[in-house]
């Protein structure tokens, strides 16, 4: 009897691949799950858990437990494959690997006491997290205890839903059973990720047992990172590629491109895997990092995002052939958020642009810019405001750097014209305003700045006011033809 080759990728399936895919390099039977992931989803699936890939063939302790905090998503379409997924490494050829490192996957919402006997395993030292800006539940960097999650979680702490709660029942229960804490570190594009979680996690800790706030205080280890890989949503086509190259179906492929970057300050409390090893850098100061990367690269993404979307354009590789655009973003990367960049030791920032131009223009890169334009309310004050505030402080023009703010707005403006709902956790009062705008630069910008949990700092700045009417001024009436005449005139 012919024996039957699997039709879905999983553990039986792995020999009957091309030997061109690549496949873990250890047994996973042998490892032991080590960390928890809150937020499983594409960025961690093509970059963290790529790196833990590598480090399980080194150590084995670290496989993941991948656990979504909202959506059943990615269980239901990773669990029939025991955590067996394909990533695309895009260029010229696309190359695939097939990942190990999840060896778990859970939905939170129907697996909660799976999720907190994970978080409360001895053999569990490290979670790992990309639960994106707003699973933070911050308000101006603070945690917001108004937040319906954060309320919800004080109220029923042992049933928790926030990546918060979560963590702080995880390490009220280990504190219980005297487990030393797991180091919690965030992977997520906010500045001082790491002090973000700490004090959040703390304060939410605080309100519930004083002596256990002072436990995670004391112990607990929350190093900052920062995080780089451009990594497009999954889409058909490469779920088509996959199949055929694999000869089997998998449900949930992920794509990125080839060049990643993590940097992880060394603070950790109950061990580590071994990621110098595997291309990681440790390095005890890196917040000159994640502001270098987040202003320098997601900064002129949202931007073309914002610009773009209004020109209607698809991706961003279409986005940086448009000479206009092109211009406008190297220019706004070069003359006005770099001399505002505090540089870590030794990096030298007209190189990164370079770098980060050049991936940019990668065609074989497919990002959508409606993808980056997300959550606008949480991205823009991490990634352009700060900038802003900076230049202000320094006596250096903000022209350029209010553009992208404005057409921010413009963009919201057309959203709520067309009666298209954003995708972002302010999407209700931010379309209220958007519905208002009459296109009055003056009215207008007036409303957006009442936005308090986005221009909170900044709003009562007059000069960022009238720099950001002007600019929305600039945009006219946000079609395509006057955004171009704004950038060529910029
Ligand atoms: C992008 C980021 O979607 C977005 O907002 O700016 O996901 C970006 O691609 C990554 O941070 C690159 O490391």
């Amino acid at each position: 009897m012919t024996e039957q080759t699997p039709t879905r990728l999983a553990p039986e399936a792995l020999r009957h691949l091309p030997a061109t895919i690549q496949r873990p390099a250890y047994d996973r039977d042998r490892t032991r799950i080590g960390v928890v992931h809150l937020g499983v989803g594409a960025f961690h699936r093509a970059h963290q858990a790529v790196y833990i890939d590598d480090a399980l063939a080194l150590d084995p302790d670290w496989a993941i437990c991948g656990v979504s905090l909202n959506s059943r998503d990615v269980r239901d379409a990773l669990r029939p494959q025991k955590g067996l997924y394909t990533l695309a490494l895009l260029g010229q050829t696309p190359q695939l690997r097939v990942i190990g490192a999840l060896r778990e996957v859970l939905a939170a919402r129907d697996e909660r006491e799976r999720v907190l006997g994970r978080l409360s395993d001895v053999d569990v030292r490290l979670v790992t997290l990309t639960i994106t800006e707003k699973g933070y539940c911050l308000s101006a960097g603070e945690l917001d205890f108004e937040h319906p999650d954060i309320a919800h979680d004080l109220a029923n702490p042992r049933a928790p839903v926030s990546a918060v709660g979560y963590l702080v029942e995880g390490l009220r229960r280990r504190k219980l059973q005297r487990l030393p804490p797991f180091t919690a570190l965030s992977c997520d594009n906010l500045p001082d990720n790491g002090g973000k979680l700490r004090r959040a996690v703390v304060a939410f800790a605080q309100r519930l047992d004083h002596d256990l706030a002072c436990w995670i205080a004391e112990n607990g280890a929350f190093p900052r990172s920062m995080v780089d890989s451009i990594t497009p949503a999954t889409d058909d086509a490469l779920r088509s590629r996959v199949a055929a190259e694999l000869g089997c179906v998998d449900a949930w492929p992920v794509q990125r491109e080839a060049y990643a970057q993590w940097v992880v300050e060394d603070a950790f409390c109950n061990g580590r895997p071994p990621l110098e090893r595997v291309g990681v850098t440790l390095s005890n100061d890196i917040a000159g990092y994640d502001r270098a990367k987040l202003r320098l690269l997601n900064a002129p993404h949202s931007a073309l995002a914002y610009l773009g979307s209004l020109m209607d354009i698809g991706t961003v590789a279409q986005a940086m052939a448009t000479p206009v655009l092109a211009r406008f973003v190297e220019r706004l990367m070069r003359e006005a958020i770099a001399p505002n960049v505090v540089a870590p030791r030794g990096f030298d920032a007209a190189r990164y642009v370079d770098a980060i131009l050049e991936r940019f223009r990668n065609p074989a890169i497919q990002h959508r810019l409606s993808q980056i334009a997300w959550d606008g309310s949480q991205k823009i004050p991490v990634r352009l405001l700060g900038t802003i505030a900076d230049a202000l402080a320094a006596g250096r023009p903000i022209d350029l750097l209010c553009l992208p703010v404005a057409g921010w707005l413009q963009f919201v403006r057309r959203q709520a014209r067309d009666g298209v709902a954003l995708t972002d956790p302010m999407n209700e009062a931010l379309s209220q305003v958007g519905r208002r705008a009459t296109g009055d630069a003056a009215q207008d910008v007036e409303a957006f700045l009442g936005l308090h949990g986005v221009f909170a700092p900044l709003a009562t700045d007059v000069r960022f006011a009238s720099a950001l009417r002007d600019a929305y001024a600039a945009l006219g009436d946000g079609s395509p033809e006057a955004v171009a005449t704004a950038l060529a005139s910029a």
